[in-house]
Parts: C-alpha cells; sequence; structure tokens
C-alpha cells in the first residue's frame, strides 16, 4: 500500500487539559485551533472534571479527547502541531513539571505506531495509568488497542488501579432556556 493510502486511514487520540482561568474555554479554543490548522477531529469526548494526578497540589483539572481520523501528518509532525497550539494559547512551561497549565495537549495513540525518543513516546507512557485519560477515550473508542499491552480502552478503564475522581462536567444537566428564540415566526 502507498504511503499516502496508509495516511489516509490513519486514527490517533489526543488528550486535552486545562486547570488555569477558564478551564473550559480553553479546551474549546484548543478544539477551535485544531480544526482551523486542518487536523480532521471525528469524535470528542464529554468533558471531565478530573482530581490531579502526579501533582497533587494544584486546581482539578477539565480533561477530554478528541479522535482524529483521516490523513494525518506524521506522529513527529502532529505533535509538533499540538505543541505550537499550546503556545499560541498561553502554555508557559515553568520549573514545575506536571503542573498547572491552561492547556495541554497529549498525543496517546497514533494507529499501531511504537515510538520510544526524546521528543515523542507513542503510546504515550502514562495512558494505561491514568483514569483521567482512559475514561473518556474508552467512551469514544472503547475498543482502541493498546499495541504494547494488547488491551482495548475498555479493558485499561476497567483495570485500572488509579481512584483519583473523574466526573463528566458540568455535574447538572444543562436545560435550554425557555425564551422563545423567534416570538414572531408563529403563524
Ligand atoms: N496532567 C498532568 C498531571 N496531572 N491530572 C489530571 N487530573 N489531569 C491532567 O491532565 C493532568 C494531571 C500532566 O500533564
Ligand atoms: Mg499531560
Ligand atoms: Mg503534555
Amino acid at each position: 500500500m502507498r504511503e499516502s493510502q496508509r495516511r489516509k486511514r490513519t486514527r490517533a487520540y489526543v488528550c486535552i487539559g486545562s486547570n488555569m482561568g477558564d478551564r473550559a474555554g480553553y479546551l474549546l479554543l484548543a478544539v477551535r485551533a485544531m480544526l482551523n490548522g486542518g487536523l480532521p477531529i471525528s469524535r470528542l469526548s464529554s468533558v471531565y472534571e478530573t482530581e490531579p494526578v502526579d501533582l497533587r497540589e494544584q486546581p482539578e483539572f477539565l480533561n477530554m479527547v478528541a479522535e482524529l481520523r483521516g490523513t494525518l501528518p506524521s506522529p513527529e509532525e502532529l505533535l509538533a502541531h499540538l505543541l505550537e497550539i499550546e503556545r499560541l494559547l498561553g502554555r508557559q512551561r515553568g520549573p514545575i513539571q506536571r503542573g498547572p497549565r491552561t492547556v495541554d495537549l497529549d498525543l496517546l495513540l497514533y494507529d499501531d505506531v511504537e515510538i520510544s525518543s526524546d521528543f515523542l513516546t507513542l503510546p504515550h507512557p502514562r495512558l494505561h495509568l491514568r483514569r483521567f485519560v482512559l475514561a473518556p477515550l474508552a467512551e469514544i473508542a472503547p475498543r482502541a488497542r493498546h499495541p504494547t499491552l494488547k488491551r482495548t480502552a475498555a479493558q485499561l478503564l476497567a483495570e485500572v488501579c488509579d481512584a483519583a475522581r473523574v466526573e463528566v462536567w458540568p455535574k447538572r444537566e444543562i436545560v435550554p432556556p425557555s425564551i422563545d428564540v423567534y416570538p414572531h415566526s408563529r403563524g
């Protein structure tokens, strides 16, 4: 199969996170920047509010997962594009690793690609350890397969030990306003 044909059917998953400022606004800006940059988003998970892991003394995160499907740039080019979006959205890389951030875009999976370089590790090395990644991933792609562990997202979620809280956000259903938007259009 030619390279151009192979790349047409690529599927990749990106975890989006924010725990600074207008968190939902940053998720939305990240999704818009990905679409404006030509990345073919085919599915978006719900938004989840999630307890911080690793560095636990920091504000709660909003996290979600996007599926990209179609003709994609190479994994390295895709990561460079995601890092550029982080930079445009005001992400500052301070001395604290895994600390608060306006927006974080992590490449989780790219087909069955396995890479380990200084720039990029695929699958994401902590993907299978984090409920805040596995819950939104399994929501939109329960059968997505981890090529190294040979487990699906649904299996990894059922088995994960991470007890940090992960809940769909916002907790209450958004009820449409009861105002009549078209007051003059009725017969
Ligand atoms: N990201 C981190 C560290 N900890 N915790 C949650 N809940 N969500 C995140 O996105 C997250 C985190 C480093 O990237
Ligand atoms: Mg991250
Ligand atoms: Mg990151």
